[in-house]
This record gives structure tokens, C-alpha cells and sequence, in this order.
């Protein structure tokens, strides 16, 4: 079945569940305009959920998703109000989904697990799951090793079930690569942070849309956390201590409510400013639903263009 088909979605794309700031504003916007929104449920209380569910439910009737990051201790109360909810889609990161899957399933949702390797993926799709959403390392947050590019064809070679790229992707071409790499969707998520209804401070967005290709970079590896992020003060030191082979602890303190700092109180020297390596091409602000649209109209056109490329032409036969 088509992946649009079996979520109830017009345009192949999620919009990533990014912690702090996948809220009702966000994802009911990309949900009205015909992606699947998802909300970010990192550091919720089951109640904080709840709250942010109905919310949604508030500004869209279209479908929508909850992301679950599996390295909260919480997953099975949030799990409870999700099911209570009647949310249909839950998506999940930084881990195995595996102890939940019996009672996601029994409740008939579908479940669409974030996988940074091919490994991961088979294992996915051997516990039943409906989908895959494969994320290479260009992505912002918690990131694995191998690049989107790279990852797609062998996902999408290795396992029978869609697959939905993400990573690096934030305009037409990125679809049409995507599409070209075996993929039947998309997830984004640094592209919809600057848009209108992102509900992040100012200065959060600013630093995106003032962000080039390599104002990035993965920290937390000698943790077993890698994070991708804008650089700044935070990291610097964040950087400084890792090359001291810091504790665990010392590093924590330092990352220790940051997220929270950068995108509610835009603090952008403490805070730390999770995004992507295609932050350097979101340089301007606009609404979901423009994005959305102007995205797989830019796809559609790559798509019929490489669709008139005549290779033997090129190369003199
Ligand atoms: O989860 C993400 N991205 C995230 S989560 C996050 S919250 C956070 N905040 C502070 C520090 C660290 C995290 C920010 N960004 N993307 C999906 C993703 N999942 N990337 C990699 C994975 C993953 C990794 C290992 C999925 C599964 C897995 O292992 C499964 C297994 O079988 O062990």
C-alpha cells in the first residue's frame, strides 16, 4: 500500500519530532497542510502529553503522530495516554521499540521506528513493524554514522516494508534524491524550523537562518550520546572537556537543561541549538504550509527533468 495511503496523509512527508519544539502549534500546521505532523514527547510527564494531544487535536481533525525517544523512563505511561488518546501513529527514536510492540500493535497502531543503520532496520522489520524511517548523520539531535546518501539505497535494499529518508533534506531535490534512493517518503526537520509557526524564540531561529554548511558538529560521542548541533559557546567547552576525556558527569552538567535554555529563553551561547547540516540552505522564513507546497512542486519538477535526461544522448550514442 502506499505510505500516504496507509497514514491518510495528501504529501509523503513528516515533519521530525523534535524535543521541546514538535508542539500542537508545528505539527497541527503540518497536519492541516497535508504532511504528517508528530509531536516530540522527549521530557514529557504522561499528563504534559495528554495536554499536548488535545491540543493538537484542537487545531487539526487530519491525522497526526507521537514520537516516543526511548531513552525516557517514562515510555509506558505516555504509552497509556497515547492509546487513551486514539492516536493511530507513533513513531520512535533512540532505541528499540521492542518491549512495546505487542500492546502498539494490539491497539492497532502502526509503528514506524527512526533507524540510523541497516542492521537496525532488518531487526525492525523482523518485530513487525509497519514502516522505517532511516536517518542518516546529517540529521540535527542524536545521530548515528552513516550518511543519508549512503544509508537509503541499502535500507531500502534490505528490507521489504516503505522506507522514509531523512537527513539533509529541505527542499524539492532532497525529495526527488530521496524518491531516486528507494525511499516512498520523507521526514524533515530542520527546514521547519524556520517557519512561521515554530514555536521556538526568535533567536533560535535567526541562528538557523544565519547558519552556513558547516556550522554544525557531532559532540557526546565519547559518551555514546552523539547530538548534532549549532556550534557555540556551550559546545566549545562541551568540546574542550570531551578532548580532556571528561566524566560522564561533568559532561552532563554541561548539556544539562540546554535544549531547554536555547529554544524557550534563546540562549544562544548556553542553550544547545540541535539542527541539521541543511541549516545552511534555510535562510528564509515561511509559513508550513508554503514550505510544504513549494517542496513537492520543486520535486515534481527535478522529477520530470531527470525524467526527459537522455543518457545515451549525453554520451554520443
Ligand atoms: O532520536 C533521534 N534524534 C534525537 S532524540 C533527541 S533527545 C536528546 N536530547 C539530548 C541528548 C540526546 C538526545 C534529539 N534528537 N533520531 C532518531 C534516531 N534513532 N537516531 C538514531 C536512532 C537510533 C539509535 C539506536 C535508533 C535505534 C537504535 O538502536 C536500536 C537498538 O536495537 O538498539
Amino acid at each position: 500500500m502506499e505510505l500516504t495511503q496507509m497514514l491518510g496523509i495528501k504529501y509523503p512527508i513528516f515533519q521530525g519530532a523534535m524535543a521541546q519544539i514538535a508542539l500542537s502549534p508545528l505539527v497541527g500546521a503540518v497536519s492541516n497542510a497535508g504532511g504528517l505532523g508528530i509531536i516530540g514527547s522527549g521530557g514529557f510527564s504522561a499528563e504534559r502529553l495528554r495536554e499536548e494531544i488535545q491540543r493538537t487535536k484542537d487545531i487539526t481533525d487530519k491525522p497526526f503522530a507521537v514520537n516516543l525517544m526511548l531513552m525516557m523512563e517514562n515510555i509506558p505511561e505516555l504509552i497509556d495516554v497515547l492509546i487513551e488518546e486514539g492516536i493511530k501513529i507513533v513513531t520512535t527514536g533512540a532505541g528499540n521499540p521492542a518491549p512495546y510492540m505487542e500492546k502498539l500493535k494490539a491497539h492497532g497502531i502502526i509503528v514506524i521506528p527512526v533507524v540510523p543503520s541497516v542492521k537496525i532496520a532488518m531487526k525492525m522489520e523482523a518485530l513487525g513493524v509497519d514502516a522505517i524511517v532511516a536517518e542518516g548523520t546529517e540529521a540535527g539531535g542524536h545521530v548515528g554514522e552513516t550518511t543519508t546518501m549512503a544509508l537509503l539505497p541499502q535500507v531500502t535494499n534490505a528490507v521489504s516494508i516503505p522506507v522514509i529518508g531523512a537527513g539533509g533534506i529541505g527542499d524539492g531535490r532532497g525529495i526527488a534524491a530521496a524518491f531516486a534512493l528507494g525511499a516512498q517518503g520523507v521526514q524533515v526537520g530542520t527546514r521547519f524550523l524556520t517557519t512561521v509557526e515554530c514555536p521556538t524564540h526568535d533567536n533560535f531561529k535567526q541562528a538557523v537562518l544565519d547558519a552556513d554548511d558547516t556550522s554544525t558538529t557531532v559532540t557526546g560521542r565519547s559518551i555514546g550520546g552523539p547530538v548534532r548541533s549549532i556550534k557555540n559557546k556551550m559546545i566549545d567547552e562541551y568540546i574542550k572537556l570531551e578532548k580532556n576525556n571528561a566524566s560522564r558527569d561533568e559532561l552532563e552538567k554541561l548539556s544539562l537543561g540546554s535544549l531547554r535554555k536555547a529554544v524557550f529563553e534563546g540562549n544562544m551561547d548556553e542553550g544547545s541549538v540541535m539542527a541539521g547540516q541543511i541549516c545552511g540552505m534555510c535562510n528564509k522564513l515561511t509559513t508550513v504550509e508554503n514550505m510544504i507546497t513549494s517542496m513537492f512542486d520543486e520535486a515534481q519538477v527535478v522529477m520530470t527533468k531527470l525524467g526527459q535526461y537522455r543518457i545515451k544522448e549525453k554520451i554520443g550514442n
